[in-house]
């Protein structure tokens, strides 16, 4: 088990924009695990420590269309 952090994501409005944020963060390298709550609009990412920064994470996930704001 890694570190764990929580991204808000702002402009999800179906299912299917949960898929797609899961997917271009579980996507980036040192990624072990990413969900993604529609109603709460938040990701819960677990990653290896060190392996990547939580700008990193904002990155894939703006790119993919969303807005994120690390939550620690
Ligand atoms: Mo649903 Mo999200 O039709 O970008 S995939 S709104």
């Amino acid at each position: 088990r890694g570190e764990t952090t929580e991204l808000a994501i702002d402009g999800m409005t179906c299912a299917s924009c949960v898929g797609r944020v899961e997917k271009a963060l579980a996507r980036l390298s040192g990624v072990t695990s990413a969900t993604v709550n529609l109603a709460t609009e938040r990701a819960h990412v677990e990653y290896v420590p060190g392996a990547l920064t939580l700008g990193d994470l904002v990155a894939a996930v703006e790119a993919t269309g969303y807005e994120a704001r690390p939550l620690t």
